[in-house]
């Protein structure tokens, strides 16, 4: 239960958490995540997903997106192996090698991120399906699925289950509730006072600060969480735990200088630094 914890108890119940290295282990221990994300104009986002995934322990992490993103891609995180994809074929071969998929960051809502999305939810990996992997889950009425996790932002929530987002905001609880009823798997629902909702009950997180208001922030967190779930977490374990390191970096990096101008590559260093233990 994320309530009742101070930040610094809160870091250390992490610490326990995360999956242990052990001294003999290696990058195969670590799991394999998969991004798929990053239409023409929204390369950043599928690049800040699989960045968070590696700082967040994933042992490897590739990235299918647009052709016109690989090099970015490469230049600013060559451990990220990235392929640029035009459809739904090119990725199939990418499914044998990882244990986790994040799908959605910067996908789009064009005929390439439809095809993309199909693809992925027939890999029937382990997966995080945030931003337009969300929206594509509202339009294909696509049911349901426990090893997912869904991390919608209020808007999100609101075309998955057909309300206003001011309905969702006027009781965020019943609205994370009927999420995990209609799709199944760990919900996240996004947004001050984060919650996650799944056959566990629901949990608040209290971290967190309006610095966090910039955009990238959730295709980080939709990284983190991957990573957890490609180290073997289950998804509401990812869920939580993710949401957690996620808040408390969020904490971290505003305490360090202030909320305005915090931006969402910038969460990774105080991430690493929450998720292990002092030296
Ligand atoms: P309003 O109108 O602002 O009050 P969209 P998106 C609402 C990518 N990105 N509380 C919001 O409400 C993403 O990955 C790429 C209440 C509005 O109605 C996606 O693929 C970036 N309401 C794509 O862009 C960086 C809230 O939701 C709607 C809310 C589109 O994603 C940015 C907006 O949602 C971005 O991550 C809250 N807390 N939060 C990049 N650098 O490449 C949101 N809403 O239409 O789904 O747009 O979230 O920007
Ligand atoms: P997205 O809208 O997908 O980029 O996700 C935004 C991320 O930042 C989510 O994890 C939110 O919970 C977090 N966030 C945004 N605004 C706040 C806030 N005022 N307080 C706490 N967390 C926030
Ligand atoms: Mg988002």
């Amino acid at each position: 239960d994320l309530v009742p914890l101070g930040e610094l108890q809160a870091a250390d119940m992490l610490q326990q958490a995360l999956p242990p290295r052990s001294r003999g282990s290696h990058k195969g221990d670590f799991g394999h995540v998969l991004v798929i994300g990053g239409a023409p104009g929204f390369g950043g986002a599928a690049l800040m997903a699989s960045e968070a995934a590696l700082r967040s322990g994933a042992g490897k992490v590739s990235l299918a997106t647009d052709a016109a993103h690989v090099v970015a891609s490469l230049v600013r995180s060559p451990e990220v192996m990235a392929r640029g994809v035009e459809k739904a074929e090119d990725i199939r071969a990418l499914f044998d090698q990882a244990n986790a998929l994040v799908v959605g960051p910067g996908l789009g809502r064009q005929a390439w991120g439809h095809a993309l999305w199909q693809a992925a939810l027939a890999a029937g990996l382990p997966s995080v399906l945030d931003a337009d992997a969300l929206n594509w889950l509202s339009e294909d009425a696509t049911c349901c699925r426990e090893d997912w996790v869904l991390t919608p932002h209020p808007g999100e929530a609101a075309r998955l289950l057909g309300v206003s987002g001011a309905e969702i905001q006027a009781d965020r609880r019943a609205a994370a509730l009927a999420l995990h009823e209609r799709y199944g798997g760990s919900v996240v629902l996004k947004g001050a006072g984060t919650l996650v909702a799944d056959a566990d009950g629901v949990s608040v997180c209290p971290y967190g600060n309006p610095g966090m208001a910039s955009g990238g922030m959730g295709d980080v967190l939709s990284g983190i969480v991957g990573a957890l779930l490609a180290q073997g977490q289950t998804p509401g374990e990812a869920a939580r735990h993710g949401v957690l390191l996620h808040a408390l970096a969020g904490d971290a990096a505003a305490q360090d200088g202030g909320e305005r101008g915090v931006v969402a590559t910038d969460l990774a260093s105080y991430a690493r630094a929450i998720a292990n233990p002092r030296r």
